[in-house]
């Protein structure tokens, strides 16, 4: 049932082939150098004029490769996986034909997710050399979802033409963010900018955008080891990191840790390792005692074959201190408190969160919290004021 529903689900919202999930790449540097399935699983071909004749992926060879017709023209495309271009993309790949007395003859273009609005990206290659030539293409024109387009149309009788070391690297800055709320809801792929991804165990499967969250989707022949990392982020010992967090099927539990990452050491700052939940929990860290510049990890290691593991509504806000808060000052008494806490003004919204970052209550328009119902132990009050003002504190119920 578990295959059924998924190959379903492929069929109409993803291309799936073998393992690989095909999602619309976002992280950059991304390189194919057609060496495996895995790196070919996301290319396509389309034997345009029907002949039979089209390009192949020769993995000992690591090329993609069109091999002649004696009979008849080649008219052929090669498709890319599909990138999200943020203005910032330089793509290079090498070419080179298989015999320097039959040239061969492509183009390359760039064509938008759901349209045949293409782009030509160079004019018509004529291709002698039997050593690879490098070329080079500006890709910071383009803004959105494409995929680039190897389109062969050497004469008949010719010999072979190879595209192989197929790179898009990418130089956006992607400067520290200090500006706060930030929040993604991964509704958009422009959103992910400046977000990446890690495939450490190189299966092609990776986290990509599905059902407008993060996802990272199960391998049937190997467990997960896979990395998704948000920008960096400057942290002044005031933010609050929120995300929820669910899985596809309760009965394939998921993996998932989070990491803060200075660019040199990780910092656990959760880990689950069994989730079965099917509904968003939502998740509140308070990152108040970390100062400097992190991206935030998150890590799946789920076992092999399970489903879906889903991140979604991330955000990171500034809480103003009591001490900063420039009207009157927020307080909550008593604390410790043997149950009920009273605020020292209404508040708009008050959310309380378990020592695991758990909410287990949320009120608005409230100026107490009865605790009563609560096992003793450390809360984080998460209170927003009536100038919409987010304040944090820490509560013991003893
Ligand atoms: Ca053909
Ligand atoms: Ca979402
Ligand atoms: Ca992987």
């Amino acid at each position: 049932m578990k295959k059924f529903f998924t190959f379903f689900v492929a069929m109409v919202a993803m291309i799936t082939i073998g393992n690989a999930q095909c999602g619309v790449n976002f992280s950059y540097p991304y390189s194919c150098d057609f060496s495996s399935e895995i790196q070919n699983g996301c290319w396509e071909v389309d034997d345009v004029n029907g002949d039979n004749y089209t390009w192949q992926f020769d993995i000992d060879q690591s090329v993609a490769k069109y091999v002649y017709n004696p009979g008849s023209d080649a008219e052929d495309d090669l498709y890319s996986p599909y990138f999200y271009l943020d203005g910032h993309q330089t793509l290079t790949f090498d070419y080179r034909c298989g015999n320097s007395s039959f040239p061969e003859t492509f183009a390359v273009f760039l064509y938008p997710e759901g349209s045949t609005d293409w782009s030509r990206l160079t004019d018509g290659i004529t291709v002698t050399s039997e050593s690879a030539v490098t070329q080079t293409i500006d890709l910071s024109g383009y803004v959105g979802v494409y995929r680039v387009d190897f389109y062969c149309y050497s004469d008949a009788d010719m010999a072979s033409l190879y595209i192989t070391n197929f790179n898009i690297t990418s130089n956006n800055p992607c400067e520290p963010i200090s500006e706060y709320p930030y929040e993604n809801d991964f509704s958009d792929i422009a959103q992910m900018t400046c977000w990446t991804t890690e495939d450490e165990n190189e299966d092609g499967n990776t986290f990509y955008l599905e059902d407008n969250a993060l996802c990272y989707r199960y391998n049937a022949d190997l467990e997960a080891d896979d990395d998704v990392y948000s920008p960096y982020f400057v942290l002044d010992g005031h933010q609050i990191l929120t995300f929820d967090y669910y899985c596809g099927l309760s009965s394939y539990p998921e993996n998932l840790a989070v990491f803060l990452y200075d660019g040199g050491s990780y910092t656990q700052i959760m880990n689950y390792t069994d989730v079965t939940n099917t509904t968003p929990i939502t998740q509140t860290i308070d990152l108040s005692e970390y100062t400097g510049t992190y991206q935030i990890d998150f890590y799946c290691t789920s076992e092999t074959n399970m489903f879906k593991l889903y991140i979604d509504n991330f955000k990171i806000e500034s809480s103003i201190g009591v001490e900063d808060h420039s009207k009157t000052e927020f307080t909550l008494y008593p604390n410790p408190t043997n149950g009920m806490v009273n605020l020292s003004e209404v508040a708009a919204r008050v959310e309380v969160y378990d020592f695991s970052g758990r909410m287990v209550m949320s009120n608005e328009n409230v100026n107490s919290v009865n605790l009563n119902a609560q096992a003793n132990g450390v809360y984080i009050f998460r209170i927003t004021t009536n100038d919409n003002t987010v304040i944090t504190k820490k509560v013991v119920k003893k």
